[in-house]
């Protein structure tokens, strides 16, 4: 038995969120200590309830569950917010007459500080949305960083360019980065070891026909199955933001089972909060170190993916 590394998870609700949030109840690795749902990347109601649902077909009541209450500068589209209404709706998180696991009145920020103060050793934070609320939580009180044992966030485009498409902005950020760029700026002011997986590392784990063609195979299996469901939805990605749906967050969270399907660079980056590039992660002489993902191993990540999914945690 491995020593399970304690992991708050604080996510935005997006389909690959969920997924992640499906591969960390699966992974022997990990010990989940607490979930946030930050409105950036979807809408508050279906990703909490989609949230919910999951906890409720792993029988985990005992992992808290609060919504962040923390907004960001510049708005995700609506109909990527929306997302999570069709997870929601997937009959596998509804054949279930149980209650569902409630969440609480506490504000996400307060939730990750709570649990870093009371934790008995250092805790993982992952990230897969922006990372508003654990840079209010440290921020607010400094002595939380020394329970921090490292934030792992999926964002930023270091020498690729962004996706973010939009007016004033030059197209250089990562929609995490861009949601909330004082909030990454903030963080980076953070004594915490700070490991990234930027567009760099995610550019190479698109979804792909072939990729949900092998799963498909393992659709016998409940996760692989909930798995196929989600990425087939994510295959009809709005052309006129973006033709391709990357395993953004997924591949972030596999890290924490597989860190060697990433070869990393500590590189020292600074953060633009300003237009025409607010949300810019810029790699620059005499910046922040970062532990950054410069790229991935997508066929082992696919290997990665399959064996995760075809356990059955349910029998
Ligand atoms: O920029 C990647 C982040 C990830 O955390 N999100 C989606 C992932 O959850 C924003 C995003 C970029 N392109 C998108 C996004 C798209 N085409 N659809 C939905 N979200
Ligand atoms: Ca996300």
């Amino acid at each position: 038995m491995v020593a399970r590394r304690r992991v708050i998870l604080d996510h935005d609700g997006g389909v690959d969120d969920l997924l992640s949030l499906a591969m960390l109840l699966a992974m022997d690795e990990v010990e989940l200590a607490g979930i946030v749902v930050t409105p950036a990347d979807c809408y508050l109601g279906p990703a909490l309830s989609a949230t919910r649902k999951l906890l409720r077909w792993f029988g985990r009541y005992d992992v808290p569950i609060a919504a962040g209450r923390l907004h960001g500068v510049n708005a995700f589209p609506p109909e990527w917010r929306a997302a999570p209404y069709a997870i929601d709706a997937l009959p596998l998180l509804n054949d279930d007459d149980r209650e569902l696991p409630p969440a609480r009145d506490e504000p996400g920020d307060a939730l990750i500080a709570r649990l870093l103060r009371e934790a008995r050793a250092p805790l993982t934070v992952l990230v897969t949305g922006p990372p508003s609320n654990v840079a209010a939580a440290l921020t607010a009180e400094p002595s939380l960083a020394a329970g921090v044992a490292e934030v792992v966030w999926m964002g930023g485009a270091l020498r690729v360019r962004g996706n973010v498409c939009r007016h004033e902005h030059d197209g250089s950020a990562e929609w995490n980065a861009y949601w909330d760029p004082p909030a990454v700026a903030a963080l980076w002011a953070q004594p915490v070891p700070i490991t990234l997986v930027p567009l760099d590392a995610t550019n190479e784990v698109p979804v792909s026909m072939a990729f949900l063609q092998r799963l498909a195979r393992l659709r016998a299996r409940p996760l692989a199955d909930f798995a196929g469901q989600c990425w087939a939805t994510t295959v009809g990605t709005i052309p006129s933001y973006e033709y391709v749906y990357f395993m953004w967050d997924t591949l972030t969270t596999g890290y924490l089972g597989a860190p060697e399907l990433l070869r990393f660079e500590t590189l020292t980056t600074a953060v633009d909060v300003a237009p025409p590039s607010a949300g810019r992660i810029r790699v620059t002489d005499g910046g922040r170190p970062v532990k950054c993902a410069v790229h991935a191993d997508a066929a082992g990540f696919h290997e990665y993916l399959l064996r995760l999914l075809a356990i059955d945690p349910f029998r």
